[in-house]
Order: C-alpha cells, then structure tokens, then sequence
C-alpha cells in the first residue's frame, strides 16, 4: 500500500490520536507527567503501528507537519490540567530529527508553549541518541537554546545508541531514559549483569534525572527502586491511555 498517500489524508482527516503513558516517581509513587505517543486509526488501514510509519513520515518529510500538530496537541493537553485545577504535569514529546533540522524548528516550539500557555518547565523534547549523535554539530545549539528557555531535554533509548560519555557531556540534556532493553534483562532473578543500576549512577554523575522505560513486573519495580532512578515508565504502572482515561486518571489521584 502507498502508505504515504494515506498518511496525508489522515493529518487531513484528523485521524492520529495521541495517547499518554503515566511517568511515576520512585520517591513517592505520585505521577510526574506523561509520555505522549502517536496513534493511527486509518479507515482504510485499520490501526498502524507509528513503528510502522514514523519511518515513512520521516523519508517523506510528513514528520514535519504531523510532528508540529503531535507538539500543538500534547501542550494543549497539558496546559489543559493546569486550567482545570488538576495540577502541574509535564509533557513528554517524541521529536524526529528531521523536525529539528528545520529552520524554524525552535519558532515553532516557542510558538506551541505561546498558543497553549503550556509552562516551558512543563515540555520535556525526547529525542533518540542516535539520531542526535548523526547530526550532533547542527543539533547542540538547538537544544541550549530551548534548555535556556527552561524546556527540558531527555536523551531517549539511551544505551542502545552510539554517544561517547564524553558527548554526553557536551549535551544541553536533563534527563536520560533508560533503554528497555536494560529493563528487559531483570529478569525474575533480579539479573545482576543488567546495566540499569551502571547508567544512573552516570546520570547522577551528570546531575540528569534518570527514567526506567519499559517496567513490566514487580521485580524489575523493585530493581529500578534499588538503582535509584527516579522515574518509571513501563505497563507495570500503565499502558498509554486516551485523553479520556488520562483525565480520569488524575482525576481519581487528586
Ligand atoms: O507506543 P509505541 O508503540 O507507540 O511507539 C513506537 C515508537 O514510535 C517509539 O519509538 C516512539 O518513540 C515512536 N513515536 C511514538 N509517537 C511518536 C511521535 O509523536 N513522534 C515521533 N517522532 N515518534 C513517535
Ligand atoms: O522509543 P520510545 O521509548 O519513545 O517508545 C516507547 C515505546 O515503548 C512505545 O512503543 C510504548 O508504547 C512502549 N512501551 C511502554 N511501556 C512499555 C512496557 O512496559 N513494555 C514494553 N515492551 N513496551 C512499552
Ligand atoms: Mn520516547
Ligand atoms: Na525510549
């Protein structure tokens, strides 16, 4: 199937969704904010994987304006909490490097927190390691400059990548997310050879927080509370939910 052709129709149509996935403090259990993640229901398709057709949008350049409508809506969502006395919770959004590479990437971030009266402290931009370390040059001025308006900047996939610890260094980032892959290898045993506990002692040394990513079981619950991260992500607490069930989520906490 020409799934480019029917990507356009679907931004036409309005037929992506975003759904959010609870990020939860190890402290105190209390939710700190939301991962926001693409879905599509294409009429002619059925449901789509976003492993399926990020890819497409990328080679397409559709990323560009499905990027800039995912932004324009999960800071709508957030800033929504807010208005509706729910609370502060920051929003988490997955970022291609092609949509950075533009020209008015940084314009069009400003412009979302403006239009939305999203709080820059509240927007975290999640962007994978690898593709920041292929266009590393053009990217770091980027990122100080949104980091210096207060948006915070998470490395996603982090460890299955190919940054140097020096590279790392020289990033304008304040969070890193601990591969799945690393979370996958606690297994019932509590696998002593994972890496977890290795890389947030590397982003304590940085002064990053740290998130666990893909926290299925109580064991590797229990893993990533003794390594000391500070968020967990993963089915364990939730699976992405509609903007429906997300209100009711917190809702129901408050
Ligand atoms: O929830 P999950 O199966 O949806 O996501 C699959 C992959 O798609 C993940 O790697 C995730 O980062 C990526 N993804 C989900 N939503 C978005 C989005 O809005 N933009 C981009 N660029 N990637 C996304
Ligand atoms: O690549 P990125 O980290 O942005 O994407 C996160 C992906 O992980 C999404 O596809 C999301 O739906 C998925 N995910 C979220 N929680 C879990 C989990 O506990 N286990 C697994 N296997 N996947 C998860
Ligand atoms: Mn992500
Ligand atoms: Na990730």
């Amino acid at each position: 199937v020409n799934l480019e052709k029917y990507l356009r129709q679907g931004l036409q149509n309005g037929e992506f969704q975003l759904f959010y996935q609870p990020q939860v403090s190890v402290r105190n259990g209390h939710i700190t904010g939301f991962e926001a993640l693409i879905r599509w229901n294409s009429p002619e398709l059925g449901f789509v994987s976003p492993l399926s057709f990020i890819k497409i949008a990328e080679d397409s350049r559709l990323i560009i304006p499905i990027g800039e409508w995912v932004l324009f809506r999960a800071c709508a969502f957030a800033s929504s909490f807010q208005e509706e006395g729910y609370g502060k919770f920051k929003i988490s959004v997955n970022i291609s490097v092609i949509q950075m590479l533009q020209d008015d990437f940084i314009d069009m971030v400003m412009r979302a927190l403006e239009d939305t009266g999203l709080e820059p402290d509240l927007l975290e931009l999640e962007i994978t390691e690898t593709l920041i370390m292929e266009s590393f040059d053009a990217l770091i001025p980027k990122l100080a400059f949104l980091r210096s308006k207060g948006i915070q900047i998470a490395l996603d996939d982090f460890g299955t990548g190919y940054s140097s610890l020096g590279s790392l260094q020289d990033m304008p980032i304040t969070t890193l997310k601990i591969d799945k892959t690393f979370i996958e290898q606690v297994s019932d045993e509590g696998d002593p050879r994972s890496l977890a506990k290795a890389i947030v002692l590397i982003g304590r040394k940085m002064g990053l927080k740290v998130v666990a990513e893909g926290v299925e079981t109580e064991q590797q619950m229990k893993y990533v509370k003794r390594a000391k991260c500070d968020m967990i992500q993963g089915y364990y607490i939730s699976k992405p939910l509609s903007e429906e069930d997300t209100i009711q989520l917190i809702r129901s906490k408050k």
